[in-house]
């Protein structure tokens, strides 16, 4: 016993010891992708996400129960708990304080180890020593045994030794850090909505969890909500603030992601368990038609799903179906139910937390280990066919909506068929309003779907016809999650892009996965082009969340991206410059300008279509000089996702907010 326990010990050390020699701070400051996902916009807010994941960490292991999150001025972030506080004391190996190892060393958590629940592979878990690698100022401040630490870094590195600079009566962790720009080259300017998105998700996947964010940067005007939900301006300025708080966990989340939706039964179903593995679900039935599940593995978004969401899918079909026959209620049903009529209008998160994840796919946040499949299965088939036996009424309720998804799933596939006879091969059938393109190699062929027929008329007078073809769309296209399948393929829009690809519905395999065919697809490149304004990212966010339910494997395999239309032409005379930021403008201004601004104009372009064919060419559309900015899995899922913590549905709030300051989060390469 005890010598297993000593070798056990002795085993960690050695692996701990040579990752250390292999892999110092400055393998991460070198290749920064390989720990924090990217170096864009997704891998700068990955940094909050990583300190918070260790208070996350303290209050689940009972010792913290508030997490504050400031972003401040300049970008620094500033994350404080009241959890234990990382110890200080001397750290007999290293020699040096147990604080400079957390921060320094790579992985250095896990020798505490606070919990068996951290993430080996994948992106989170790579410890706050990954966050100072990446950060060009890091000040500790450890509040514990009476005493206040502090620490300073920089780029990984001790810049101070531990001080104690104060006495103090509470104990936790305050971790600041400002990115370092010349790992972050893109932009270290945070997004509140962003940040807002996950530590709303957090508090409620970690009930009972305090988490307040605070934006330092702006004052802003600040809103009251009305009993009748109606927005009102106070006059005052305020520092933009939330506190996310759920006492309940994923039942309250689920009343967020739904709300205003009508709800088929009273109370989401829950399913909770710690047999083989720790199990955390809550489901609910709208009357909508959208299947909208949420997985998580140790806090993280499974993206693509895997064995745990197999194994509920597995066990929710299964005991619906037996309480079905076992009650007699599928009598009058001539057809057959498939896996996904149980979901339809369905709404769920699961949760479990595994001790060594095995990460697959090609996000890594695919669920690998087999046990999940069972464990969550049995759970979930145990727990609704308790609800069923308590809940006839219900039960006969959610019954009748999946016998209902059957007959609509059998009638769309009659009118799907309908449109697929009516267009054979190629070119004869194409949607009226599309544009082809001379070419017929997919991998030189590119679609552009764009918003308005007019911006679409520039684009079509613009483009090289041989080998891009135009797709115009009107206006907002059809809100796919507010539709039933069938009435989606009644959308004119949403068939026109069926048609113009080239392919057919997605269809589900037995592990439950969507896939299409995708060996007639037409293009290469699907690029959305859309005015660089609110209205145009909230039409891309839905065109991308289209492709996200509808279209992944598009996504998937890289096919599909955003254009990136000018916000400014800068003009002296004959002389031009395009520009994207505000900063390229000043610039510009400045190099046109020659020390005065005399005679340089600025034009502020509102949309596509105040931009003549030839500008649009030379700036959006030819392929030597435009930015493409490619889709992956990841933004597309943080989109989604984040669309969907922000503003899920039509509620006052939220259309408040979303008329506010509607943009989607998270969209670039
Ligand atoms: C190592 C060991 C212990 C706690 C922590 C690290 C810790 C890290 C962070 C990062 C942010 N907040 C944090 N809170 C705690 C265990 C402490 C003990 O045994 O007293």
């Amino acid at each position: 016993m005890i010598e297993n326990e000593e070798m056990k010990q002795a085993e960690q050390e050695y692996s701990a010891s040579s990752i250390q020699v292999l892999e110092g701070l400055e393998a991460v400051r070198k290749r920064p992708s390989m720990y924090i996902g990217d170096i864009g916009e997704r891998g700068l807010h990955h940094l909050v996400y990583e300190v918070v994941d260790n208070c996350i960490d303290e209050a689940m292991a009972g010792y913290c129960t508030d997490v504050d999150v400031k972003i401040l001025e300049d970008n620094s972030i500033r994350v404080q708990d009241n959890g234990r506080g990382i110890p200080t004391g001397m750290h007999e190996k290293e020699h040096r304080s147990a604080l400079e190892v957390v921060l320094t060393v790579l992985h250095a958590g896990g020798k505490f180890d606070k919990s068996s629940y951290k993430v080996s592979g994948g992106l989170h878990g790579v410890g706050v020593s990954c966050v100072n690698a990446l950060s060009d100022l890091l000040v500790a401040e450890i509040h514990r045994e009476g005493k206040i630490f502090v620490q300073k870094y920089s780029k990984g590195k001790p810049i101070t030794e531990v001080k104690v600079v104060g006495e103090s009566n509470d104990t936790g962790t305050i971790i600041t850090f400002h990115p370092d720009a010349t790992i972050f080259t893109q932009t270290i300017v945070y997004k509140y909505d962003t940040l807002a998105a996950r530590l709303r998700e957090l508090a409620y996947l970690n009930k009972g969890i305090r988490i307040t964010l605070t934006d330092l940067r702006e004052k802003v005007d600040e809103f009251v909500t009305a009993e009748d939900g109606e927005r009102k301006a106070t006059g005052n300025l305020v520092y933009r603030s939330e506190t996310f708080y759920s006492e309940q966990g994923l039942r309250e989340f689920i009343d967020y992601l739904d709300a205003g939706a009508p709800k088929l039964i009273p109370e989401p179903i829950t399913v909770n368990s710690d047999k083989v593995i720790p199990i955390d679900i809550a489901l609910q039935y709208n009357t909508g038609f959208s299947e909208r599940i949420y997985s998580y593995v140790n806090n993280i978004h499974t993206i693509e799903g895997g064995t745990h969401l197999q194994g509920f899918k597995m066990g929710l079909s299964r005991s619906l179906k037996n309480y079905a026959e076992k009650n007699n209620l599928l009598a009058k049903f001539k057809g057959d139910l498939s896996p996904e009529d149980f979901r339809e209008g369905l709404t769920a998160v699961i949760s479990v937390k595994v001790a060594e994840p095995q990460f697959e796919g090609q996000t890594k946040t695919k669920l690998g280990n087999p046990e999940a499949t069972s464990a969550v299965s049995q759970a979930t088939a145990a727990a609704i066919d308790q609800y069923l036996e308590e809940h006839p009424k219900e039960a006969k309720t959610i019954i009748e909506k999946i016998v209902l998804a059957a007959t609509a799933r059998a009638a769309a596939r009659k009118a799907r068929e309908m449109v697929q006879r009516k267009t054979p091969m190629g070119g004869a059938g194409m949607p009226g309003k599309l544009a082809d393109c001379s070419d017929h190699d997919p991998e030189k062929c590119e679609l552009f779907l764009v918003e308005g027929d007019s911006a679409g008329g520039t684009a079509k007078q613009g483009r090289d016809r041989r080998t891009q073809a135009i797709l115009p769309l009107r206006g907002k296209i059809l809100n796919v999650e507010k539709a039933a399948q069938d009435r989606a393929f009644e959308s004119q829009e949403v068939r026109n892009i069926y048609t113009a690809l080239g392919v057919t519905v997605a269809q589900e395999d037995e592990t439950g996965e969507k896939h299409m065919d995708l060996s007639k697809l037409r293009y290469h490149k699907v690029i959305i082009m859309t005015d660089a304004d609110v209205d145009g990212s909230h039409i891309a966010c839905l065109i991308l969340t289209f492709f996200f339910r509808y279209m992944f494997d598009l996504i998937k395999n890289g096919y599909v991206y955003l254009a990136t239309p000018p916000l400014y032409l800068v003009k002296k005379g004959k002389e031009e410059r395009y520009c994207w930021t505000d900063a390229q403008r000043e610039a510009a201004t400045a190099e046109l300008g020659r020390g005065s601004d005399k005679g340089v104009t600025v034009q502020r372009y509102k949309g596509l279509g105040e931009m003549s064919h030839d500008q649009l060419w030379e700036t959006t559309m030819d392929p030597s000089r435009r930015v493409l900015r490619q889709i992956t899995i990841e933004n597309a899922a943080d989109a989604e996702r984040t669309f969907s913590m922000l503003m899920g549905d039509d509620v006052p709030p939220r259309r408040a907010f979303i008329e506010e300051n509607a943009h989607y989060a998270n969209i670039d390469a």
